[in-house]
Order: C-alpha cells, then sequence, then structure tokens
C-alpha cells in the first residue's frame, strides 16, 4: 500500500481495539498490538465472560494471516508498568501512530471499591503518560491517537450543542471583548471518566511543550459486535460485554431481551447518552489516522458520536422488538435522572464518515448473535450492583417494577 503506515495499538485485544486492528491491518498498514490482556484476568477475577467466546490472541492472529494472508505482530506488555520493555518496543518499531485503547474503560468498575478506583487511576492516567514520555525521551515523531469519552463533558449540555473538545469563551473588559478557546469544562461522573478528564491535560502539556501530534477522541457509548473484518472467520469474532460492570446499556438490553431477562433501565431511563456502532468506531479510526494535526498544532479534539437517545427510549425500542419486559430498577449511580445532550460530530462527518444508525438494521445483527450464544449467559452477572455512594441501591429487578413497554 502507498503510504503505508507503522501503527501501534495499545489495547488491541479489546472489544474496539481488536477490530481496529484488523480494520488497519486489511487497508495496508503495519500493525503491532500490545496488550497486558488484563481484560481477561479481570473478567476471569469477576467471574464473567464475553457472551461471544473469544479465542486467544494466539489463535486469533493466527485465523486472521489464514484468512487474509496478513501479518499482525503481538507484545504483551503493561504501558503503565513496564516501562523499559514499552521504551525497547518503541525503538525497535518507530510508530508512525499510536492508537492507545489500553485503558481500565468501565465506569461501573471504577466505582466498585477502593482497590478499583486506585486501579483505574493509576493504569489510566501512568500508561497514558508513560506512551507520551517515551516518545519525547526517544526523539520519536509519532502521530499520538487517544480514545477519550463524551462524559468528560459530562451529559447535560445546558442547552447548547456540545463543541468538539473546545469552548469559545468571551470576556469583557473595559473597552473590547476579548475571545478565547478554553478545553470544555470537564464535568466526571465516575472515577474512570475523571481519569479521562485528566488525561486531557497530559496531552495539552506535550502537545504544547514537545509539539507532539495528538487526536482526542472522545466517543460515545460503542454498541455492536461484529465488524466487516470479525465476520470473516468464527475465530476473529469480537467481544460482547454484558455483565454489571463491563456491559454497555444498549448491547445489555438485546441480551436482556434474548435471555428473557427484563430490561433494566436505571432509574426513570431520562439520561440521554452518546452511541455509536463498533462498525463506525473503525471508520473513525481510519479517518483519524489519516488526518493528523500538524507539528505544534493544539490537540486535535473530535466527537466520537453518530446519535443520542434517552435509556428508556432505547429499551422502548428493544422492547417493541422483542416483545420483552422493561424494569424499571433503582439506578445504583450517582447520575441526573433526566438530561439533554446534543454533542457536535461535524468533524468526522466533514471527514466522509457516514454513519451507521440504529435505524439501519444491525440491531437485528447483534441479536442474532445473543440469541446463538444465549447458552453462554451467566444470568447472575447482569444485575448492576455496585452503587456509586452509600446513598444509592442496586439495580435489582422487583417483580411489581416490571412493565409491558
Ligand atoms: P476493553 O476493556 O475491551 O479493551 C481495553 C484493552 O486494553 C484490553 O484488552 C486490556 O487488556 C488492555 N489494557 C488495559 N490496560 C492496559 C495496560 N496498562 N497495558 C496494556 N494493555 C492494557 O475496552 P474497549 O471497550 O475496547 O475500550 C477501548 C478504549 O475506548 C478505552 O480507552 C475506553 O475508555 C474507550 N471507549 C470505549 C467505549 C465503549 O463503549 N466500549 C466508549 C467510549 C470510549
Ligand atoms: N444503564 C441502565 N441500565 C443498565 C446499564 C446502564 O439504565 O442495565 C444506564 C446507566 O445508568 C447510564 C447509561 O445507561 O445512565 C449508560 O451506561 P453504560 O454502562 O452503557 O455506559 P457508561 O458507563 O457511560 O460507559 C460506557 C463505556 C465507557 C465509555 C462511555 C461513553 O463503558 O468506556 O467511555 O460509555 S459515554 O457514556 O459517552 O461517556
Amino acid at each position: 500500500m502507498k503510504n503505508a503506515k507503522d501503527i501501534l495499538i495499545v489495547g488491541g485485544d479489546g472489544f474496539c481495539g481488536w477490530p481496529t486492528a484488523l480494520h488497519l491491518s486489511r487497508l495496508g498498514h503495519n500493525i503491532t498490538i500490545i496488550d497486558s490482556l488484563v481484560r481477561r484476568a479481570i473478567d476471569a477475577k469477576l467471574g464473567a465472560d464475553s457472551l461471544t467466546p473469544i479465542t486467544s490472541v494466539e489463535e486469533r492472529l493466527a485465523a486472521w494471516k489464514e484468512k487474509t494472508g496478513l501479518t499482525i505482530a503481538f507484545e504483551n506488555i503493561d504501558v503503565a508498568r513496564e516501562f523499559d520493555q514499552l521504551t525497547e518496543l518503541l525503538s525497535t518499531i518507530k510508530p508512525d501512530t499510536i492508537i492507545h485503547f489500553g485503558e481500565q474503560r468501565a465506569a461501573s468498575y471504577s466505582m466498585k471499591g477502593i482497590g478499583e478506583k486506585r486501579y483505574t487511576v493509576d493504569n489510566n492516567i501512568s500508561g497514558t503518560h508513560s506512551l507520551l514520555a517515551a516518545a519525547v525521551e526517544l526523539g520519536l515523531d509519532p502521530h499520538f491517537v487517544h480514545l477519550g469519552t463524551v462524559g468528560v463533558y459530562g451529559y447535560d449540555d445546558g442547552g447548547i450543542e456540545i463543541p468538539e473538545g473546545y469552548l469559545p469563551v468571551y470576556v469583557p473588559s473595559e473597552n473590547k471583548i476579548y475571545q478565547q478557546d478554553v478545553l470544555y469544562p470537564t464535568n466526571p461522573g465516575s472515577v474512570y471518566h475523571m481519569t479521562k478528564s485528566m488525561v486531557q491535560l497530559l496531552f495539552q502539556f506535550y502537545a504544547k511543550n514537545d509539539a507532539l501530534r495528538i487526536t482526542g477522541l472522545h466517543q460515545g457509548i460503542v454498541w455492536g459486535t461484529q465488524t466487516e473484518e470479525t465476520k470473516l472467520d468464527e475465530r476473529l469474532i469480537n467481544r460482547f460485554d454484558y455483565d454489571e460492570d463491563y456491559g454497555t446499556v444498549l448491547n445489555r438490553f438485546l441480551m436482556q431481551a434474548v435471555v428473557g431477562h427484563p430490561l433494566t433501565v436505571h432509574g426513570t431511563g431520562g439520561q440521554t447518552r452518546a452511541f455509536i456502532h463498533i462498525q463506525d468506531t473503525v471508520k473513525c479510526l481510519a479517518i483519524a489516522v489519516e488526518n493528523p494535526p500538524k507539528r505544534g498544532d493544539k490537540v486535535a479534539i473530535l466527537n466520537q458520536m453518530t446519535e443520542t437517545h434517552t435509556v428508556r427510549a432505547l429499551a422502548k425500542l428493544v422492547s417493541e422488538t422483542s416483545g420483552a419486559k422493561i424494569a424499571y430498577v433503582d439506578n445504583p449511580r450517582n447520575e441526573a435522572a433526566e438530561n439533554g445532550l446534543r454533542v457536535s460530530n461535524k468533524i468526522f462527518i466533514s471527514l466522509g464518515l457516514e454513519p451507521v444508525t440504529l435505524a439501519e438494521g444491525l440491531m437485528d445483527e447483534t441479536q442474532q448473535i445473543a440469541i446463538k450464544y444465549t447458552h453462554r449467559c451467566i444470568r447472575n452477572m447482569i444485575p448492576c450492583t455496585s452503587t456509586w455512594t452509600d446513598d444509592q441501591r442496586p439495580g435489582v429487578v422487583y417483580t411489581e417494577k416490571i412493565r409491558a413497554a
């Protein structure tokens, strides 16, 4: 491929990283995955598992080679703890692009207890900083692409469409109004979201001090499982998390409907959130890789989401198509019961993204996957039992709260 890049994908064994690695490999780039496999270890410790039977990294990579003739390299390194191994690899590969998915990414897990809070902060801040510092120390000039979250903005848009990372502020003085673009004020709702807010300052500093080229992707909730590449072979299948810690809301509802569990709407379900299908996630990454900022530019921030919905509306939609009952359970989280949310995604649209929306039938595809692997569901992993503070109650289903849509 002309313009093939050497791309390091940190967290490339995970839900977003794995299909991204395959997609960029298929586009002709040279891919190396770094992953400590900590997510597989956390699942084992929790007694949870992906609904889909994901194969070992070695088997996945061998299957990719067998199906496409393409090779993806793999290194088992913990980027938060194994700095020497990380610098050795970076100095060998000298990547054109580093895509960083390798963080603890579940809000619920980050609020489970003191151990999980500390792990999330240590892992996410230290791993991200080590990658940036190592690149500078080695005199490399990679384009650094980081997966952040819409949650750094908080979810209440205050009536405005949330812009892409920066907010213009107008400061009146005696004869003039001064204008500045400031980083959008953060308003995280969990320890996990707080780490995503904090690493934004690392990016701001390294872009200014060392002229690193950095793209921050503020992604919404990812739903779906399969992409064009993961569908090529059963051994390439992507993860499908549905458990209380790592399962995200729409995938949980799709799977709950299949196994005959009431859809667990937290509180009133008036929480509005941003969503994106996994197929669009990988397309956005390919677009981001091709459009790095220039050296000396401020951090480029793009909102990586395609639509917003309330949790209540999603439950109704799934219920209408499947006949599943809806249970309005206690909300274990300390979050606003209702909020409005409009988020700009103009940059990705202007760069050619054509979003896949819920209306376009992929809910059915995701549900077919859930049907195929229903026998793997561990039902006691479904209810969200960790509470944000002592004032919340677990999101368990009491039969009197179940009602038809
Ligand atoms: P995931 O848990 O499936 O994958 C993360 C991967 O990173 C795992 O394979 C894990 O083993 C690895 N990892 C974690 N810490 C590491 C470390 N210190 N060193 C090496 N590897 C490490 O998560 P995901 O859903 O693929 O999310 C990827 C990124 O996208 C995260 O940063 C997350 O915050 C962000 N994001 C995800 C979603 C979503 O809905 N899944 C939405 C918005 C943003
Ligand atoms: N919810 C329910 N019922 C459930 C599960 C969740 O009503 O059974 C509600 C939650 O209370 C919350 C909303 O659904 O109001 C979203 O929860 P979620 O678990 O789907 O998503 P969240 O915790 O926000 O985290 C996920 C990813 C995270 C990513 C984030 C994007 O795990 O990595 O950063 O989505 S965003 O939400 O835009 O910040």
